[in-house]
This record gives C-alpha cells, structure tokens and sequence, in this order.
C-alpha cells in the first residue's frame, strides 16, 4: 500500500449512517485526514471527481467462508478472488469464519487461517472463530482468542449433526464464556436433529433432488432453533448475533425477542434478501442445487421483501453474504442425493447492488439505513466503528463512491469470483460502485480492477463492544434475581414411603428421577395410579395428595 498516496474526494454527497451531506474528502496514508469544503491539500493529489455521486463507508461483509473444506470439497473462492470481487463491489471488509473440526484446537485452527488468508487478502479482513465442540481447553482456548488474537465474536452450529453441531447443554456453557470474556455468540441456528429426520424422511419418499433440501428443514426448523438460542443467551445474559436469517419466521422471532429487549441482532444474507427458494423446484438440476445453503432459501416469494421490511426498520440489523461458493462440478457431488450437494451460494460482489436495488431503489429504506446495514452496525456490533463503518476525520480511508442512478445486470459471464454461476444471474440492480478505496489505496475504478494479494490487513477486535455490551452490564447491575427473606415453615410435612423397597425422601426433587402425578416411584413397566390422585405441589416441591 502506497504509504504516501493523497488522494481528494470531490464534489460528492458523503453518507453516514446518521446524516449526509456535500463535502469533500481527503485522504493521506491511509486514512481520513479531512473533510470539508475548498479543501486545502498539499500539491501531487489525485482527485476524484464524485459530483452527483455519493461518497460512503466501504460495505462490510460480516460472513464469508472462503476456500473452506466443507462437505468434502473446497469453496472456489480464496482469500484472493473473494477480496478481488468484494472490492469490484463496494465491499472493502469480509469478515471471514475459523471452523476447527471437532476435538481440534481453536488456536491452532485461527493461526492456520490468518497464514491462508494474510498473504492473499486485497482488503482489511478479519476472523470470528466456530465452537464445533467443547471442553475445558477450548474455554481457555476462547478466551486466549479474545484477550490476545483480536477476536470478539464466536459462532455455534445449532444444525450440522455430529460435524459441527453443540446440544443445548453446551450452547449454555459456549454463551457463558462468551459472556465472561465479553465475545458476542453467533449461532447458525436450525435444529439440527429435525433435519437429520427430515432428510431421511424426504430421501424415504424418492425425493432426491435439491427440492428435498427445502422440504427437509421447512422455517419452522429454523424459527425453533433461533427461540431456543435466544431464550438460552437470555438466561446467561449473552448477547446474541443470529447470522443467516432466512425465512419469515426466524425474522419474526428475532423482532419479537429484540422488541421485548432482549439483545440480539438478526442478519439476513444478500441470497435471502434478492431472491428465493422457488429456484429449487427448477426443472434443470444444476440450476436449483446453485442455490443449496443452509438454512435454505425459502420458497415463500414474499419472504425477500419482508426480510427488507424488517432490515429498514431495524427489526433486523446487519447484513452479510454467506459467501460460500462452489462449482456445479462440486454440487454435483450430490447430483443423486441432494444431503451431499455443498452448501453456499454466492453473495461477496453483489451484496451491496442487491440491498441498493431491492432496499433503497424499492423506497424501503434511505441512503442513511443502507450505510448502517451494509457497514455502520456491523462495525458498532464487531467493536470496529468509527475506525470502519463511517466517514469523519481519522476514520480509515476504506470508501466506495457509489452511482445510485448507474444500473448493471449481474451475471456469471463479467463477475469476478471464481465460481462459475451466480444466483442473481440476470439481476438489473440501480446502485453501481464507481470507485472503491481500500484504506487509502485505490483498488478499483470505473471498472478496473487494481488489486494486490496481501494489501489486505487482519483487523483484531477487541472485547466488551459497547454498542453491545452497555445494556448486559446495566442489566448485570440490575437483574439480579434474590431470595425472599421469610420465616422457616414449621407445620407438618407429610412422610412418603416407598413402593418398590427403594428408599425415598419427601421433597425428592421431580426432576431429577421418575415420579407419577400421584408422587409415586414408577419403576418401568409399573402402572400409573389411578387418574382422580394429583399433586398440588410443583415438580421438584414437596408433593401433597389429594384423593
Ligand atoms: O452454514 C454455514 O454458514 C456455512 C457452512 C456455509 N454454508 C451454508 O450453506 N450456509
Ligand atoms: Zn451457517
Ligand atoms: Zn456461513
């Protein structure tokens, strides 16, 4: 990176996520040493004309996975072509996913990622770490990656049976570390035992093709995971980040919870926001298994506008891609079984046309809620902001001047990823990145690409975010639940005895061994009283009998 380039912004309409306004901008080393108007700048400057253009905060992508080993395969896109076509897109940071394998180390999984990614990445990048297991090590491991390696945020699979997935008993313990060493927890949340049943019902029935992939794990699957990860990080207070929301249900959960205060922040992913799952009943095989990730799109046409609905409100709060990209010779790996088809699908270099198109040029939402979608809250939320995700004096030079009235038609045939098709095939967006700067550096303009691998730089990020810590700690304050000071109770207490020669103890808690309503030991096979005897206390209270 040129350490010396200057470069001045002219004559555009500078959008932040609060307020927009014409001024110009000049930039030195790297970063945002002004911004005004009739500028005084230094001679040898490059300038930028942006009139009738808007100048705003390079899009950040808070979910990407590229060349991941996944499902027997590698995603297409690197490092080096995913920052490339990210950067073609007004993109200027990925934020990318370690996923160990389980009973592998945390560390050494995030230490084999940045040596991959460090020498390709043409933009600033940075790494959320997966919990595919646990174990004591991997909470010291979690929290030697927070206080040390920059990271603040760690992912757990609800779905994924037996390759990714944690049960609920470890989500509680995950999220409680995550809270003890202020990280956000991110969950991919579908109930991963439901699609494994699913599947093999679906398969049951001759189902094969990608259609079973939707049929499979329908939105409920996906609803009922997001409740339960969010009534779980409720209970240890954890901040909660539900990437890939895709359906109209899952959206309707986060709303709820977030309206009712919880602290949780939705991401619906530019496949789920610019097109839907009807693509997998398409009569050509390769075109419906393009469209294959996890949780899949969903077949309710109306589910893209109202998952926009929900992101201009701030129902939903950020946005990524889920860059997960493969060939059709890699999908095919299912071409007989649509379990095996890869999951992921396109998204780095057409998420901010996508949100421009479907978001700003549909009138859901201004120029302000597209910048705190595309960049704004995913640096508040990350701990990167205002460093990234705004334009002010100090601010990194990370920009895209943006043509809200150019229009493209996206396609396979002229994007710059490596895989080869694209599900917004076809697409005519409004919204077209005219130039992109990547902390100071020019990458690409009016088409061309100016990239060099290894420009990019590892952004660490560190703990206790304030935009998402502010309300736990208040509430840490707060809520804490106490005793109610009152006098022993003395009066009688009836004597249970055994039925079946095991000794028992009055108060023997419910929960913890197998008891009829009647407060009566049930060995297997034993009968139940008879239905007239109940109990008036509470499981795990002391059981009185009424007959
Ligand atoms: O589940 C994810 O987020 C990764 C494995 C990408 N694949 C996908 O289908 N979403
Ligand atoms: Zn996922
Ligand atoms: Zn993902």
């Amino acid at each position: 990176m040129g350490s010396q380039s200057r470069i001045l912004i002219k004559g555009g309409r500078v959008v932040n996520e609060d307020c927009s306004e014409i001024c110009d901008v000049y930039i030195e080393d790297g970063i945002i040493k002004e911004t005004g108007l009739n500028l005084q700048v230094p001679g040898g400057v490059k300038v930028i004309d942006a009139t009738d253009k808007l100048v705003m905060p390079g899009g950040i992508d808070t979910h990407t996975h590229m060349e991941l080993a996944f499902m027997g395969t590698k995603t297409v896109d690197d490092f080096y072509t995913g920052t490339k076509a990210a950067v073609a897109g007004g993109t200027t940071m990925i934020l990318d996913f370690v996923i160990p394998p389980k009973g592998t180390s945390l560390l050494e999984a995030y230490e084999k990622w940045r040596s991959t990614a460090d020498p390709k990445v043409c933009c600033d990048y940075s790494l959320h770490v997966a919990v595919t297991w646990w174990s004591d090590q991997v909470k010291r491991d979690m929290e030697t990656l927070a206080q040390q390696k920059g990271v603040n945020s760690f992912k757990m699979f609800m779905a994924y049976k037996d390759v990714f997935m944690l049960h609920d008993d470890e989500l509680y313990a995950v999220f409680s570390q995550c809270k003890e060493i202020g990280a956000i927890a991110q969950v991919h949340a579908e109930n991963g035992d439901l699609i494994a049943e699913g599947a093999k019902k679906i398969l049951s029935l001759g189902i094969t093709g990608p259609e079973g992939h939707e049929l499979c794990r329908p939105e409920e699957v996906e609803a009922e995971a997001t409740q339960r990860a969010i009534t779980i990080a409720s209970s240890v207070n954890c901040p909660l980040y539900v990437v890939h929301v895709m359906s109209k249900s899952a959206a309707k959960v986060v709303s709820s919870a977030r309206r009712a205060g919880r602290v949780v922040f939705g991401e619906p992913i530019a496949a789920g926001l610019g097109t839907d799952g009807s693509h997998y009943w398409n009569k050509d095989w390769a075109h419906a298994a393009g469209f294959v990730m996890g949780p899949p799109l969903r077949p309710d046409p109306s589910t893209p506008g109202y998952l926009m609905d929900l992101l201009a409100n701030d129902d939903l709060s950020v946005t990524g891609t889920d860059n997960c990209t493969f060939s059709i010779c890699q999908k095919a790996l299912g071409k007989d079984d649509f379990t095996k088809i890869p999951n992921g699908v396109n998204g780095v270099e057409d998420r901010m046309s996508v949100i421009w198109e479907k978001g700003v040029h549909s009138g859901k939402m201004d120029e302000n809620r597209f910048v705190a979608v595309t960049s704004s809250n995913a640096a508040k939320i990350f701990n990167l902001y205002p460093k990234k995700g705004r334009i002010a004096k100090g601010c990194d030079a990370d920009i895209v001047v943006w043509d809200p009235s150019a229009t493209r038609t996206i396609s396979a045939k002229t994007h710059h990823q490596a895989v080869d098709h694209n599900i917004f095939e076809g697409m005519l967006c409004h919204g077209v990145p005219v130039v992109t700067i990547s902390r100071g550096k020019v990458v690409y303009e009016d088409g061309v690409l100016q990239v060099v691998p290894g420009e990019g730089r590892f952004i660490p990020r560190r703990p206790f975010s304030d935009y998402v810590y502010r309300r736990v700690n208040q509430r840490d304050q707060v809520g804490k639940p106490s005793a109610v000071e009152r006098q022993p109770y003395q009066g009688e207490v009836i004597t249970v005895s055994s039925q079946n020669g095991t000794p028992r103890h009055a108060g023997r808690d419910l929960h913890q061994s197998t008891f009829t309503l009647a407060g009566d030991a049930v060995s297997s096979g034993s009968s139940l009283p008879h239905p007239s005897k109940r109990v008036l206390a509470p499981p795990g209270g002391k059981s009185s009998i009424v007959f």
